[in-house]
């Protein structure tokens, strides 16, 4: 009678056990029957005769020993299906190559100094490099500009305590290539220049220029245009819109300056061209004679042509960037458009 009842609860909690939803519900099952005050707790064999209750008692251990056995599978199988699902949840391929630092990208003046530079050395230019803190000698003077003259004031120079300056121009780099090696010669010289000048839309106190020099014999005013006009479709991919205008530069003589049409607003005006439609890039000229025999060489057998183009503004032009500050802010979202 009694191992009866006891089979009966025993194969009601086995229901109970496998219909469990979650770990909480099978420990309510577990203290409801196995409990210290349990449902198998509450039979009570004392009062049994002796045969009765030793086979009560074994049916009660059996249903015991199941039971608990049936709770340890079913915790189990609620522990793998966790494990399972943070598996799931966690999933991580520990073969696949780390992602690595997010590569970088060239900087759009570096971009067009590259392809200038390539231009440049298939027409059997030398790329030089000149200090950017330069003496006063290679900056003024030995581009014919003496001391008193008034073509120092053209420019606001960063001076340093020792005499020396930071080069106001790459125009330097024509005297130390001349010193160096001497005609003929064909040089650029791409750099950064630096002056003392009100930071606006189109002008930054630190930029980039790339100087051009040519000395041969009979070089003549056609030899720069046909050079110009080389490297602007070069550059541009097109025709751009250019007007030649006369300059003064007391190291070139003639002395041009090459302004293309501004390409931010097409000509119409805009703060970058001070509502001029133009914008200022290649300023140029034949060599002036002094500048040749102040470095040695004979102006009566060698002559030659320079320009100084202004390298950032022409990455402007050519990017259609309509404020130089750009190029110095160091903002991400900026460099990683190019
Ligand atoms: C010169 O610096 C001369 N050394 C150029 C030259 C070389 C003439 C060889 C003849 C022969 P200029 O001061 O105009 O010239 O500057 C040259 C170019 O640099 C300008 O056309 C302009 O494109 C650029 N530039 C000048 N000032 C700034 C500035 N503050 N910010 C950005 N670009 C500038």
């Amino acid at each position: 009678m009694i191992e009866q009842q006891i089979e009966h609860l025993k194969s009601q909690a086995l229901e109970q056990i496998e219909h469990a939803t979650d770990l909480n519900a099978l420990e309510q099952v577990r203290i409801d029957v196995l409990g210290r005050k349990g449902a198998l707790a509450q039979f009570n064999l004392g009062k049994l005769p002796p045969e009765e209750r030793k086979l009560a008692g074994k049916a009660l251990n059996d249903a015991k020993n199941t039971l608990e056995s049936a709770f340890e599978t079913r915790k189990g199988s609620f522990a793998s299906a966790a494990l399972n699902a943070r598996l799931e949840r966690e999933w991580l391929d520990l073969t696949l190559p780390a992602p690595g630092p997010r590569p970088g990208s060239l900087h759009p003046v570096t971009i067009i100094q590259n392809e200038i530079e390539d231009l440049f050395t298939s027409l059997g230019f030398a790329v030089l490099d000149g200090p950017e803190v330069e003496t006063e000698y290679h900056n003024f003077d030995a581009l014919n500009i003496p001391p008193e003259h008034p073509a120092r004031d053209m420019q606001d120079t960063f001076w340093l305590s020792n005499g020396h300056l930071l080069r106001t121009h790459t125009s330097p780099v024509q005297v130390r290539g001349m010193e160096k090696l001497g005609p003929p010669l064909r040089m650029i010289a791409p750099g950064r220049v630096f002056r003392n000048e009100e930071v606006d839309a189109s002008h930054e106190h630190t930029f980039y220029q790339l100087e051009g020099m040519m000395v041969d014999r009979n070089v003549s005013v056609a030899h720069l245009i046909y050079f110009m006009k080389t490297l602007l479709s070069a550059i541009f991919h097109r025709e751009a819109e250019v007007r030649l205008r006369p300059g003064y530069f007391p190291f070139v003589e003639p002395g041009f300056e090459l302004d293309i049409q501004c390409l931010i607003c097409g000509g119409s005006g805009c703060p970058v061209c001070k509502q001029s439609g133009w914008v200022e890039l290649l300023p140029c000229g034949l060599v002036h004679p002094n500048v040749l025999r102040t470095s040695g060489i004979d102006p009566d057998q060698w002559g030659g042509f320079a320009f100084g183009l202004g390298l950032t503004r022409l990455a402007m032009m050519r990017y259609g960037i309509d404020d130089i500050r750009l190029f110095a802010s160091g903002d991400l979202r900026f460099l990683r458009q190019f």
